[in-house]
């Protein structure tokens, strides 16, 4: 119908305000149009819930009580026909005499894929499927990745010299990049469920890997430290910060409980992963802790040898990085360890997306290809 598309589109873009923080659920977006008006919108609300739908019912009928009798609910994905931690949004727009329902794409939750439409059709309402299929995928591409397998989606960001270093030898990093590459950094960050890095980088830096952005509220962020050898001091602002914002180290089993103890009495999430033949964490059994944990999307943060781990286990979907008008040279510290490459056709390779310039630095993101 005329104008669907617009609509679909403003649904796609209320539910992009969720990302980051509607963890373990998706960010969706609905709007409710009737005689070709918009009469509510919602998007899913920190923690997953409301849900997107129950939030445009509720604005319409607050403006207007009985208002979306007749009118068309756009959802960018598929209603919910599950009694989860809220009740069915089928039962809520069947309530409220929706007589349309337009979904960009179905719920890959089990408890869901198609149960939302079948009970929608059952009630008589009118539903159609698959409009802006392809941007409401991409908009959820993490959430799909951990239902459908367990594991969350990766971005990867580096911050290098055009020689891909980043640090002296003496291991000196403050600051390669400019000013505006670390606003871009905390409004990625915003995007992300998780931050994560290697605990050569947190032992390091002492990083907090929070969230501020001029003018908004600091997002509260969840740190993740990959630490097999629990290196991390009991010290750092990443346990000692850990009950404003949460931290979670992933390490190795057979460290004694007393060894554990402290890290648990400070508030951090301790998580003991599978190791690899080398000693180190495996990837992918850190990944699917997280996604087992509700995780959707975690950006890295290197450093070299987690960057490594995850781009050889090919676990890197999405790539950001930063680079300086500047140079090192061959001593200066490697962005990334060995990558066990033999041939050149093993090679990870990515697609250019978008390349901007940041003030002096240049931003490029790619995806796997
Ligand atoms: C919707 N609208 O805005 C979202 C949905 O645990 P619960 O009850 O919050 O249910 C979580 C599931 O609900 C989640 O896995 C996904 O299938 C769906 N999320 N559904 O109708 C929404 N966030
Ligand atoms: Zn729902």
């Amino acid at each position: 119908m005329s104008g669907d598309r617009a609509h679909m589109r403003a649904a796609l873009q209320v539910a992009a305000r969720g990302l980051g923080n509607t963890w373990p659920n998706p960010s969706v977006g609905c709007v409710l149009v009737k005689d070709g008006i918009v009469i509510g919108r919602g998007w899913t609300q920190p923690g997953g819930r409301p849900h997107a739908e129950v939030e445009a019912l509720t604005r319409a009928e607050a403006l207007s009580p009985g208002s979306a009798r007749g009118a068309t609910a756009y959802v960018t994905l598929e209603p919910c026909s599950h009694f989860g931690r809220t009740p069915p949004c089928c039962d809520a727009l069947i309530r409220a005499g929706v007589a349309r329902v337009v979904v960009a794409l179905r719920d890959p939750d089990r408890r869901v894929d198609g149960r939302g439409f079948a009970r929608l059709r059952d009630a008589g309402i009118a539903v159609e499927e698959g409009l802006m299929g392809e941007e409401a995928a991409a908009l959820n591409a993490g959430f799909i990745r951990r239902v459908t397998q367990g594991l969350p989606l990766v971005t990867l960001k580096l911050a290098s010299t055009l020689d891909g270093r980043i640090a002296t030898a003496s291991g000196e990093s403050r600051w390669i990049t400019g000013e505006g590459a670390r606003r871009a950094v905390h409004a990625l960050r915003a995007r992300h469920d998780a931050v994560m890095v290697g605990s050569g980088t947190a032992v390091a830096d002492d990083p907090e890997l929070d969230c501020r952005i001029p003018g908004m509220d600091p997002v509260p962020m969840l740190r993740v430290v990959a630490d097999a050898r629990l290196r991390l001091p009991l010290t750092a602002r990443l346990v000692t910060q850990a009950r404003a914002q949460p931290t979670w180290v992933l390490t190795g089993a057979g460290h004694r409980p007393a060894v554990l103890a402290p890290y648990i009495t400070a508030g951090v999430e301790v998580v003991t992963i599978r190791r690899a033949s080398g000693g180190g964490l495996q990837p992918r059994a850190m990944l699917q802790a997280l996604g087992a944990r509700g995780v959707t999307r975690v950006m890295v943060e290197g450093g070299a040898h987690l960057a490594a781990a995850l781009l050889k286990a090919g676990l890197v979907d999405r790539l950001v990085w930063f680079h300086a008008p500047a140079m090192l040279g061959a001593e200066g510290l490697e962005s990334l360890g060995g990558l066990g490459i033999g041939p050149l056709s093993a090679m990870p390779r990515f697609r250019l997306l978008d390349s901007r310039r940041l003030g002096a630095d240049i931003m490029s993101e790619y995806a796997k290809d």
